[in-house]
């Protein structure tokens, strides 16, 4: 992974942008606060995804500015990414499994809690919004694999390899030895995951990645699964993850963070818990994998933690699109 360049974290909570929120109440003594904004005070519109990606914001942004809803722009900014070659996790480009296979996995959730999803896809580059069209055209909220694909060209996707050259040839080096060892932050880390609140305070999100390189073939991590990867609750706000979807899955993190936000934690503050949740769980092991999280409130508060240095992530808010550095659990 490249390094790269990133503002501070100014932990934007503490920017004094911080909205007046009014909390109405628990409905009953057996029910958590119900954590709802005036959507009069929120900031938006606002995108927030992970990792150095500022095309895909800006198309997002670009998207919310005319009007468009927030999952119209978060779809939108994924396929920047998805059709981006330098990206190597992402839809086309993305690095393969450990048979030379590139396989995709996505998923995207609007403002009333629909879902839709798509897993271990090849050969279509812009699963981001196959797994719309599933979310939208189908009963179902999940279609993997040959099932997901012939859906995909029913629907008029283009048939693609996604295997690039150079793809292929990294993929050809790893083979001489073919140690699976996923290394903090050198090994790619750089899906997609974002989040977006339209000028309507409806908040969306998507997550597309080609997962873990050299996989084996079938794996399945956590960016497709709803809770995990992804979480939105447009009365409270979303979140979503990136790193080892292995011990994202485990503690159902994006669902945990909206959760926490519900009773009254603050996005840094809830995607911090759900960091030490999943350091807690994972012993020892923490230490030779990366996990990171961002959420966002329906005030349009930012958040963002991960275990070690060098998560980073993009906000476009008030027209400036910037990259911050995430605040991260591990100093030793
Ligand atoms: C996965 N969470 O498939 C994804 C990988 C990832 O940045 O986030 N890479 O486990």
């Amino acid at each position: 992974m490249k390094r790269r360049k990133f503002l501070q974290n100014a932990s934007l909570s503490t920017l004094g942008m911080v909205a007046t929120a009014s909390v109405i109440g628990c409905k009953n003594s057996t029910e958590n606060t119900a954590f709802i904004a005036s959507a009069n005070t929120a900031i938006k519109p606002i995108v927030i995804a992970t990792w150095l990606v500022p095309n895909a914001t800006a198309k997002a942004w670009e998207v919310l500015q005319n009007g468009g809803t927030a999952l119209d722009a978060v779809e939108q900014g994924c396929m920047i990414e998805e059709a981006d070659l330098k990206n190597v996790s992402v839809g086309k480009g993305g690095l393969p499994d450990r048979d030379g296979n590139v396989t995709l996995d996505a998923c995207i959730m609007d403002k009333d809690g629909n879902y839709g999803a798509v897993m271990c896809v090849q050969n279509i580059t812009h699963v981001i919004s196959l797994a719309r069209k599933v979310m939208e055209k189908t009963p179902h909220v999940i279609l993997a694999g040959k099932g997901a694909e012939k859906f995909g060209y029913e629907q008029g996707f283009k048939k693609e390899n996604l295997l690039t050259e150079s793809s292929k040839k990294a993929w050809k080096k790893w083979k001489e030895t073919s140690q699976y060892k996923p290394i903090i932050n050198i090994e790619n880390h750089d899906t997609i995951g974002m989040l977006a609140i339209d000028s309507n305070g409806d908040i969306s999100g998507a997550c597309t990645t080609s997962g873990l390189s050299y996989k084996m073939a079938g794996r399945v991590g956590d960016s497709p699964i709803i809770g995990s990867g992804l979480f939105i609750d447009n009365e409270i706000g979303g979140a979503t993850a990136t790193g080892m979807g292995e011990e994202v899955l485990k503690t159902v993190g994006s669902f945990l963070i909206v959760e926490l936000m519900r009773q009254g934690k603050t996005p840094q503050e809830a995607c911090e818990e759900a960091v030490r949740r999943v350091v807690k769980k994972s012993g020892d092991r923490f230490k030779d994998f990366q996990v990171g999280f961002i959420a966002i409130n329906k005030q349009g508060e930012t958040g963002a933690y991960c275990i070690h240095e060098w998560f980073n992530y993009n906000v476009y808010k008030q027209g400036e699109n910037n990259n911050y550095k995430s605040a991260y659990f591990n100093k030793a």
